[in-house]
């Protein structure tokens, strides 16, 4: 399985040197590390023109009890934002456990489906997100759309955070951020709000997604070293799977599909993957020593888990570097057979590319043993 990665991209030195010069820890966090996210903003997801903005503010508009049988409050929460081109809202909705009376713990979903599945009434209890099942668990259940940040389709980065943010009337460059980025950087507001929230432990947050919000998961998670553990979900092309040598969909396909999701510079890759100076591994391995994980699916055969496997086998010699065991395992597991014994998880299970009950329900053993 190894041949798939150039040994440069092993970890053996720096970018364009293949002489075997194995890092040290501090290599590792002063130089590689931040040269790698510098990679990946400039050849894949591109690069965001403001981090968070000093016109950001919050506002609680509900905030009530008796959510869930008594057994969870639910605050909404509007995380609002201008830039040159206008103003944003990204509506948060928060379930807390009623009962806690210490900080709790957070999984915030990145929701990239219909409204329907993060229904705050909760008349729809979608399985997408169980947040029934989060409050029960003891953990609180945060949840905002992509669409807020920026709409899911390709207008020419008119509409969303781009059309507040990036210089007017000036040509777009070839690393300027894509949806993907957009999303993530949402994601990096929300965990703003919930830093204040005197109910959320802040130093115990997730972030959560699932095929393309998983892409986004990772690399939110890669960027915002607020967040305690990131987790994947069914993410494969330019997410959690290595990209040389995948099953499945390559980077012309999805460059193809989804002109918008990545930079300009992403698309001279199509169909030559192997010039990448970057594979998938290092993404993850962006998280160490954070936690991570990666969960595939067996008829996921688009995303590829065989690849999604192969990044977390990878991703681990950097969390051995930092002292730590990232990802314990022999082979590609069997379905339903969860592997959360180091700080990177993974699992496989049987059936088509979704985000399940199931998969939750993991994403919290694997946070109840780590985080
Ligand atoms: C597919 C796309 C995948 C994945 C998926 C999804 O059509 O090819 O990369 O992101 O959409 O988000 O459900």
């Amino acid at each position: 399985m190894n041949q798939r990665i150039p040994e440069n991209l092993l970890w053996l030195g720096t970018q364009g040197n293949t002489e075997k010069m194995f890092l040290t820890e501090e290599q590792w966090r002063k130089e590689r590390r931040p040269e790698i996210l510098e990679l990946f903003r400039q050849h894949v997801y591109g690069r965001a023109p403001i981090d968070r903005p000093n016109s950001l503010r919050f506002e609680v508009i509900d905030h009530s009890s008796g959510w869930m049988n008594g057994k969870a409050v639910r605050k909404k929460v509007e995380i609002m934002f201008d830039g040159p081109g206008g103003t944003g809202v990204i509506h948060l909705y928060l379930f807390v456990p009623a009962t806690s009376s210490q900080r709790v713990p957070a999984f915030l979903l990145i929701c990239n489906r219909d409204k329907e599945n993060m229904d705050p009434d909760r008349e729809v209890q979608s399985p997408f997100w169980p947040a029934e099942d989060i409050i029960s668990r003891g953990y609180a259940a945060a949840v905002f759309h992509v669409e807020d940040a920026d709409p899911d389709f390709n207008d020419g980065f008119r509409n969303g955070v781009h059309g507040i943010f990036d210089p007017p009337q000036t040509p777009r460059s070839g690393d300027a951020w894509g949806t993907i980025a957009a999303w993530a950087w949402g994601a990096s507001r929300v965990m703003d709000y919930l830093e204040t929230d005197p109910d959320i432990a802040e130093d115990r947050i997730a972030v959560v997604g699932h095929s393309r919000g998983g892409k986004t998961a990772l690399w939110c998670g890669a960027q915002d070293e607020r967040f305690a553990l990131v987790i994947s979900n069914n993410s494969g092309c330019t997410g959690a799977a290595i990209t040389r040598g995948k099953k499945g969909e390559t980077v012309q396909d999805i460059n193809q599909r989804f002109p918008h999701w990545f930079n300009e510079n992403y698309k001279s890759y199509n169909g030559s993957e192997e010039v990448l100076p970057i594979d998938q591994h290092m993404l993850l391995a962006l998280v160490a020593p954070r936690l991570l994980y990666v969960a595939s699916a067996t008829e996921d055969t688009w995303a590829d888990p065989e690849s999604e496997f192969l990044a977390c086998i990878h991703a681990d010699p950097i969390y051995r570097l930092l002292g730590l065991v990232g990802f314990e395992a022999d082979g590609p597991p069997m379905p339903e057979t969860p592997l959360q014994q180091g700080r990177i998880g993974y699992h496989l299970r049987t059936g088509k590319h979704d985000l399940t009950r199931y998969d939750w329900h993991c994403f919290m053993d694997f946070a109840d043993a780590h985080m």
